[in-house]
């Protein structure tokens, strides 16, 4: 794990940070407040020992700032106080605190906290990188791709690069459930997500957005350049043989193409790229299936 600890006399920190790198972590460690802040602010971490009594800025109100933000809002912190009376255990919970544990700390009782907030952190990243993922193929779902593609458009506007999407469709994809059955159908859908990942650039964002209809996000790309990667993408899945118990077969899919406009805001981009996409892939079918329409 990677663990901020912030004090501010030296002499706490080592000994803090001497026991937390024994337990086999990463330390990340702050001198104030302040800087507990910025560095939980630009680096990720697990756990948080946080001291009450700093310059600057409390621990307390270092729990309440990292519990309000949403980057930070599900670390696990540990506030630490030489007073001891219930009242201060009461205000550090109160302010976002995980937990409390005395000063001067004694090394098994940290060991033990360490531990507890070890196995919550844990079961919380496990949840959310759940949430994140399409379970039959592994990539990011439709909550989590519009999510990163917020993100992306940020980062094109910022940078003023292009931006496109792709929605890609399998063609009669009920004919093969019907005929070959659900498990051949969810080997298709496997075996097209790897097809796709293998002829894309890192940077590439996949998502299943429905049933048999994927996205892919393609950073700093023009919508000509678009139109070539889905292009590609339609000749390797045509030319793909899927294995399956019934005997091995083929399957198509249409592609609608679109550029994203950063200029309509982070969300408002994608929406209307998304819609665009949307009406492109539909004269595709229209068009007889197995095609790229920008
Ligand atoms: P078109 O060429 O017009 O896209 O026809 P289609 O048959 O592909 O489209 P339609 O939307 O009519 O059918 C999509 C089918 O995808 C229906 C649904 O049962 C199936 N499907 C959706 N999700 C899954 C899944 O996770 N596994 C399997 N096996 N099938 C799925
Ligand atoms: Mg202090
Ligand atoms: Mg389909
Ligand atoms: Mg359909
Ligand atoms: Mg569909």
């Amino acid at each position: 794990m990677r663990v901020l600890i912030a004090d501010d006399t030296v002499l706490m920190r080592a000994m803090l940070s001497e026991q937390v790198a024994s337990y086999g972590h990463e330390v990340i460690l702050a001198r104030d407040g302040q800087e507990a802040l910025d560095r939980a602010r630009a680096e990720p971490f697990d756990i948080a020992i946080i001291d009450w009594e700093m310059p600057r800025l409390s621990g307390l109100e270092v729990c309440w700032h990292l519990k309000a933000d949403p980057r930070t809002a599900y670390s696990y912190l540990i506030l630490m106080t030489s007073h001891d009376e219930p009242f201060y255990e009461f205000k550090a919970l109160d302010a976002g605190a995980d937990d409390f544990i005395h000063k001067p700390v004694n090394s098994a009782h940290l060991k033990a906290r360490l531990k507890a907030g070890g196995r919550i952190t844990g079961m919380h990243r496990q949840l959310i990188a759940q949430a994140q993922t399409d379970p039959l193929t592994g990539i990011a779902n439709r909550r989590a791709f519009l999510e990163r593609a917020g993100e992306e458009t940020r980062r094109a506007s910022r940078f003023g690069l292009p931006l496109s999407l792709l929605i890609a469709d399998i063609d009669h994809f009920k004919r093969i459930n019907d005929s070959r059955g659900h498990a051949a159908g969810d080997e298709a859908l496997r075996r097209f997500v790897q097809t796709l990942n293998s002829a894309l650039r890192p940077g590439d964002l996949i998502g299943r957005y429905g049933g048999e209809e994927f996205v892919v996000l393609l950073p700093n790309t023009t919508l000509t350049d678009a139109t070539a990667v889905a292009e590609r993408l339609r000749q390797r899945v045509a030319a793909q043989d899927i294995g399956a118990d019934g005997g091995s077969f083929r399957m198509t899919a249409s592609f609608g193409v679109a550029a994203v406009e950063p200029e309509l805001g982070d969300s408002g981009g994608i929406d209307a790229a998304l819609r665009i996409a949307d009406a492109a892939l539909y004269r595709a079918k229209a068009e007889g299936r197995n095609r790229v329409v920008p």
